[in-house]
């Protein structure tokens, strides 16, 4: 039975199209160098926001319906939700899905309840993905909607609530396996503080790193190979989230010796909540080896908070690519964590929003490759440290120079020279005539 009778598979018609209900930029099978698109670009589905959210705010309910003809809140309306999402992922060519445990299906009683469930859905889910080219991109636990988990879960002040985190992310982690799940993401959304006043941030983030070196313990002794993942995120719903940005994850990590097993899974709209751009995370993760994952989305200027929207800006699509590009690809993918408007309610409204994403990323990528043979940008680079190049310059970048000879050749030289114009504006134009100039 059709969930979304009325709407089609989605094809490639090509730039010119105007049917709104097909790609016009994202061609799965197009090679670039040496890899189909939908290769460079695994789309994933978010299961809470596509299948489960329906637009609801603290000012009013939700518009969308996402009931799939079964009573939300029950396990009918859990199947109800997989079939709903299969249909959806193969009508777009989706070849990818990420969860949490409980958008998966509504918690039980009690654990051993929800763990049923739990078993019972994956089941479905397995049965599903049979005969599909449709794989888990990875799996996480939802660790902070609970009541439970207001001062957080491997930070919480309390060792019961610790626990109960540790038997969901135990259960997360085996549904993860299970379903072949390639990665598995820890995003810390209560895992902060409001004020320093009741705190002990050493302490919270001793724990932390604990259940998560247990985590990896227990991933790995049930034969997990894939990424472990930290998402950071600066604040909302915390006023202070410890793993505030990339360098700070990263930091982390190291510190902890959990940088073996964890990568980072990069979100476009945290890292602009964090005060940088979406391509600054990316490149920071990149140069430490850290670069994991990336949802998809992008946020508003002009609202300070995490908007999920579907990303359309190709300006930050083409510099996100362009950084996945150079540091060699994703590993993971690129998961949709995007939500359509409330008043975009209709089920065509969740088909255009992928398409409007899909399409984005697609562009970002043809530009990025644009931008790469162009060479302009590259050269300017390569060109702008080119003073490094000589014999001291080699010293220095060997860690064998000392401050006595570096001392000496500045005296020596006198006047030291401006060190060359850094041709914003230039590159700038350069991008726009790449991106725009036909
Ligand atoms: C919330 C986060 C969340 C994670 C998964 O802001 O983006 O959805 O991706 O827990
Ligand atoms: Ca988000
Ligand atoms: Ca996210």
């Amino acid at each position: 039975m059709s969930l979304f009778k009325n709407l089609p598979e989605i094809k490639y018609e090509g730039p010119k199209s105007r049917n709104p209900l097909a790609f016009k930029y994202y061609d799965a099978e197009r090679v670039i160098y040496g890899k189909k698109m939908k290769d460079h670009l695994k789309f994933a589905m978010a299961w809470w926001h596509n299948l489960s959210a329906t637009g609801q705010d603290m000012f009013g309910p939700g518009t969308a319906d996402k009931s799939f003809g079964e009573e939300v809140g029950t396990m009918a309306h859990a199947r109800a939700k997989v079939d709903a999402g299969f249909e959806f992922m193969q009508k777009l060519g989706l070849e990818y899905f990420c969860f949490h445990d409980v958008d998966l299906v509504p918690e039980g009683k009690d654990l051993e309840e929800t763990h049923q469930r739990l078993d019972e859905i994956t089941d479905y889910i397995k049965s599903k993905m049979a005969g599909t080219p449709i794989k888990c991109l990875w799996g996480t636990a939802n660790l902070f909607g609970n009541p439970r988990y207001m001062n957080g879960a491997g930070s919480s002040n309390s060792i019961d609530v610790y626990c109960h985190a540790a038997a969901q992310l135990k259960k997360a982690i085996d549904c993860t396996v299970k379903l072949g799940g390639q990665g598995y993401v820890f995003w810390g959304g209560r895992e902060g503080y409001e004020t320093l006043l009741n705190t002990d941030m050493k302490f919270e983030q001793e724990n932390i790193a604990a259940l998560m070196r247990m985590a990896v313990d227990y991933g790995r002794s049930i034969g997990f190979t894939g990424d472990f993942y930290i998402e950071p995120k600066p604040k909302e719903p915390m006023k202070h989230q410890y793993d505030f940005d990339a360098a700070t994850s990263i930091a982390f990590l190291r510190q902890y010796g959990l940088d073996r097993d964890f990568k980072l899974n990069i979100e476009a709209n945290h890292a602009t909540l964090a005060g940088h751009t979406f391509e600054h995370d990316l490149r920071v993760a990149a140069i430490n080896g850290m670069l994991g994952s990336v949802d998809a989305n992008q946020g508003d200027d002009m609202l300070g908070w995490d908007t999920d929207q579907f990303p359309s800006n190709v300006y930050s699509t083409t510099l996100a690519m362009l950084e996945i590009l150079r540091a060699g690809g994703l590993r993971g993918g690129l998961n949709f964590d995007a939500k359509n408007r409330r008043p975009s309610y209709t089920h065509q409204d969740m088909f255009e929003g992928f398409i409007l994403g899909m399409d984005s990323f697609a562009l970002g990528l043809i530009k990025a490759v644009a931008l790469i043979e162009d060479g302009r940008i590259d050269q300017f680079v390569k060109e702008r440290y080119a003073s490094f190049d000589s014999e001291l310059g080699r010293k220095i970048r060997a860690g064998k120079a000392t401050l006595e000879e570096l001392s000496k050749k500045a005296v020596q030289a006198g006047n030291t020279p401006l060190p060359g114009s850094g041709k914003q504006e230039y590159l700038e134009g350069v991008i726009n005539s790449v991106l725009f100039g036909g």
